[in-house]
């Protein structure tokens, strides 16, 4: 088998954002791109030469091509073995579980998350460490630095690889096995949740439930678990087919972007239980019959019910939350007496903490949910935690959060998404923010005092590791709270993530819509970050 050392130009805006490099499509396929991305990666992991790497995407426009591209450049790079989902499908919670559970050298998956696909939209590959997880800051940098610097990439002459039929395929001294993509990630499920106990609510015929797979990778998934292991109706599972453009759609599992599900729970005969993921299955929604789970609430009420659940039946060790998620979860660890953990956005803060022990549940108010079973946020997982949950307490969706409102109090939340801004912009708008952060603090706005304001920085407690500039946060008082940072998954201009909360311990005042809540707390965000003046918007792109 020939190598090739094929000479290259490094390229500088290799720099991985919030969950890997995510570009167009097009720039993706630039000359080399891919390959100087992927050759930094086995330069900065020396451990894979004589390793094992999981492989595998959620399927969009170009995940066939880059895999055959990345197994040219394993072989060249002396990896001993590539563990493949068929047909280079693996969902991102699906390869951490075979990162993990086969104690490989990481993985290389291919997602752009939820974001579109197809020949003009968008792509992305990134590197999990050996725990499973999104390679942490340090890592990320070091594959940055090196992409910067490369002269050279190696590459093999070889023949396609046949990534559809299960097996081993040996490439010269490298093995290919191919895989099942869901039976490892099924049977962990399996031992997570009471199956049984989730058999019975389909088959007594009372309950019925929609989940969305927005023609994305978790269409296998759930069909094999919801409809073939769980004895759901067929039908159960739709958009099930993952597709490499999704359908057209956006496959972001949120209010705006899976309307038809959104309609179909609000129908008078709607399904008792509704959920969506994303992409590449890392994401969930929840929804009740015409009842909306926000994901902050959601990773609070999974965590005050773990206990009714087989896998954390003995206790959780302690919950994390990013930042602009709301603090229903922290109320939650305080009545557990458990920690919590205020981390960055970005599941790679999660990872240590998790490693260490210190907590089981982790979320973000972005869709996410998780726990120590992977080292990513599982949008399937969620979705079962909450079917063992309703599978125990026999109780609607709605029933069982207003329970948990009424115990813990409720925390109104709402994020407000300004997308497709000029850069320039968008960052004068934090700039001007941040130059105020010192003066804020005791000032009146609206009905609101500022309490605290600071550009949120964080210390890792487990290695110390530092992360600055991660949003500015406006306090007032320990009720309300205001949050604007710039998202770091987009790949072209900028988008404005305006995160507005406040608590209400008054069951009274339970009943109110978020956005009738929190509208004064808004009003406040447009007005003290100029936002129509920086932007030129009067109003957000994505409500959620
Ligand atoms: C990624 C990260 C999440 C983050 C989300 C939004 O999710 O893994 O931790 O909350 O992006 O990030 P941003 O607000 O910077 O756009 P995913 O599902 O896109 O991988």
């Amino acid at each position: 088998m020939k190598i090739h050392r094929v000479q290259t130009t490094p390229f500088t805006d290799q720099k991985p954002g919030t969950s890997g490099l995510r570009k167009k499509v097009s720039v993706m396929r630039t000359p080399h791109y891919l390959e100087n991305f992927v050759q930094a990666v086995f330069d900065a992991r020396p451990d894979l030469h004589g390793g094992t790497l999981v492989l595998g995407g959620d399927g969009r426009y170009y995940n066939r091509e880059a895999i055959q591209v990345i197994l040219r450049m394993a072989v060249a790079n002396g990896v001993s073995r590539v563990l493949l989902g068929r047909g280079g499908i693996l969902s991102t919670p699906a390869a951490s579980c075979l990162i993990r559970k086969y104690r490989t050298q990481g993985g290389i998956i291919l997602s752009a998350s939820h974001n579109p696909g197809g020949p003009d939209e968008d792509f992305g590959i990134k590197f999990n460490t050996p725990n499973g997880g999104p390679a942490p800051e340090r890592v990320t940098e070091a594959i940055h630095a090196r992409a910067c610097e490369l002269e050279h990439y190696r590459i093999a002459e070889m023949p396609e690889v046949d990534i559809d039929r299960l097996g081993r395929i040996q490439v010269g001294p490298m093995t290919v096995s191919i895989v099942d993509p869901v039976d490892d990630y099924a049977e962990l499920m399996q031992s997570l949740f009471d199956f049984d106990r989730m058999r019975a609510l389909f088959t007594e015929g009372r309950f019925s439930m929609r989940f969305d797979a927005m023609q994305a990778v978790t269409g296998p998934y759930a069909r094999r678990i919801l409809e073939e292991m769980l004895g759901a109706p067929k039908g159960t599972v739709v958009r099930a087919d993952p597709l490499p453009d999704f359908g057209g759609g956006h496959p972001d599992p949120n209010l705006v972007h899976a309307q038809d599900l959104v309609q179909a729970m609000a129908a008078p005969d709607g399904p008792d239980f509704g959920a969506a993921s994303d992409g590449d299955g890392d994401r969930n929604m929840i929804l009740g019959r015409n009842f909306f789970v926000t994901p902050s609430d959601s990773l609070a009420v999974l965590a005050a019910n773990a206990h009714r659940v087989p896998g954390y039946a003995r206790g959780i060790a302690g919950i994390a939350r990013s930042m602009p998620t709301s603090r229903a979860a922290d109320r939650v660890a305080r009545a557990l007496g458990v920690e919590a953990f205020e981390t960055p956005t970005g599941w790679k803060f999660f990872g240590n903490l998790l490693d260490a022990g210190r907590v089981t549940l982790c979320g973000e108010e972005s869709f996410g949910t998780g726990s120590d079973h992977v080292r990513e946020k599982d949008g399937l997982w969620a979705v079962l935690f909450w079917l063992d949950l309703l599978a125990a307490r026999r109780e609607s969706v709605e029933a069982i959060v207003r329970d948990h409102w009424r115990r813990f109090g409720r925390d109104f939340y709402t994020r407000h998404d300004y997308e497709g801004l000029q850069e320039d912009g968008a960052r004068a708008l934090m700039q001007a923010l941040r130059r105020r952060l010192d003066t804020l603090p005791g000032q009146r706005l609206g009905d609101y005092t500022v309490t605290h304001a600071d550009d949120f920085a964080y210390t890792d407690p487990v290695d110390g590791s530092q992360a600055r500039g991660q949003g500015i946060r406006l306090l007032f008082g320990d009720t309300a709270r205001l949050v604007f940072r710039l998202s770091g998954t987009g790949t072209s201009g900028a988008t404005l993530r305006v995160y507005a909360e406040r608590f209400e311990a008054d069951a009274a005042r339970h009943g109110d819509t978020a956005q009738t809540a929190l509208e004064p707390l808004l009003a406040v965000a447009r007005e003290v970050a100029d936002i129509p003046g920086h932007t030129g918007r009067e109003a957000p792109d994505v409500v959620t």
